[in-house]
């Protein structure tokens, strides 16, 4: 594989609805693209930070420069035979890792394609499609949250997501519970807003049979955690924190978390994913695919790591319909609650050009040879 150089191409797609969490509302996903050219071939990644650091300390614009300044320049030095040398040449640089999981990921793709491999074949998928789950954002009323619900039941996911902060958690749990019954898969996500004080608050989910409550402290508290999931029989599960194998084997030894969301940006690429997976697998964890509000570009990826093995709790993999009227690639569709891997060369699919022409609003080319 020769690199010949790096695009990176800034695009604006605008949400179907706002989505409320805990730290914000988007109303559009701000999306930067890598991709990355071979004498043979084109790869693509997408970078999953959002335009300001409030999911972590990445953003849009950090992302872009740490690639144009450090990142890309150091795979010119240092040439990379394969994506697998990628995230060694780029190690000196610390954190960024949803700027290195893009690169890599255009790379990894453009060496798959050069050879007509598989992303889910060459993770080590055993599945042709994957179970869906949906995040349901916050919403202003508890009627406009069921009725928010009852859409995605209707639409066929297997899995609902409740986005919870202090003041919106109980309430609208047991408003579903009521509404839709106990057979519902059912997990909240509170993005870091409660504090381990608020132990007794959380405590009082437990009556609902929910899958897992997600971060509930801040990412640095992974003793909090561990207190946490002493106090509160729902189990607990990691997102935020879990920024590497490491981390992850870390905060499962302590008794932080008894489940892992795995997001390859959060990770740093794809790779690290996977040994993230083999982690949880050895140590009996379950865990399941998150979701950034990706294009069908990083949907694709993830529809693909998710059809690993150890991936046995739904993931936050929903159809394109549920972010964008429009989707940059060929739209992924739910099928009886699921979506199936892509089975072309690389991640399978690519922007659609008269499409990505319409939401791009700059590009900018790095050379590297
Ligand atoms: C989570 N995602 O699991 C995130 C967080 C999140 C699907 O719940 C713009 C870009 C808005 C990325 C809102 C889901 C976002 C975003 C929430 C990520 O914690
Ligand atoms: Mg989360």
């Amino acid at each position: 594989m020769k690199l010949t150089g790096i695009e990176l191409r800034r695009v604006r797609m605008p949400l179907v609805a706002p989505f409320r969490t805990s730290f914000g509302t988007a109303t559009e996903r701000d999306v930067l693209l890598v991709r990355a050219v071979t004498g043979e071939a084109e790869g693509w990644g997408e970078c999953v930070a959002m335009t300001d650091p409030l999911y972590s300390s990445e953003y849009v614009e950090a992302a872009a420069d740490v690639m144009r300044r450090y990142l890309v320049p150091a795979l010119a030095d240092r040439p990379p035979a394969d994506a697998v040398a990628v995230a060694p040449a780029l190690r000196p640089f610390k954190g960024h890792r949803m700027a290195k999981a893009a690169l890599e990921t255009a790379i990894l793709d453009a060496e798959l394609r050069e050879t007509g491999r598989t992303f889910a074949r060459e993770l080590g998928a055993t599945r042709d499609r994957v179970p869906c789950g949906v995040s349901v954002g916050i919403t202003d009323s508890v009627p406009e949250l069921l009725d928010t619900v009852g859409g995605y039941l209707a639409e066929g996911y297997v899995r609902i997501k409740l986005k919870i902060e202090p003041g919106w958690d109980v309430a609208p749990v047991r408003a579903v519970r009521e509404r839709y019954g106990d057979d519902v898969l059912l997990q909240v996500d509170a993005n870091t807003a409660y504090t381990v004080g608020d132990a007794s608050l959380l405590a009082a989910l437990d009556p609902f049979g929910l899958l897992l409550i997600e971060q509930p402290l801040d990412e640095e508290d992974i003793l909090g955690h561990v207190e946490l999931s002493r106090r509160v029989r729902t189990p607990i599960c990691l997102d935020e924190s879990i920024v590497s194998a490491r981390a992850a084997a870390d905060a499962i030894r302590l008794g932080a978390c008894s489940i892992i969301n795995v997001k390859p940006g959060r990770v740093g690429g794809y790779l690290e994913s996977r040994r993230i997976h083999d982690v949880c697998v050895a140590n009996g964890v379950p865990v399941w695919c998150g979701g950034m509000l990706e294009t069908g570009v990083g949907r694709a990826a993830n529809v693909a790591l998710a059809a690993l093995p150890g991936f046995t709790l739904p993931g936050d993999t929903s159809a394109s319909d549920r972010y964008f009227r429009t989707d940059l690639t060929e739209p992924f569709v739910l099928e009886d609650g699921h979506l199936p891997v892509p089975d072309g060369p690389g991640i399978g699919v690519a922007p659609r050009p008269e499409i990505l022409a319409e939401v791009t609003t700059a590009t900018e080319w790095l050379p590297l040879a």
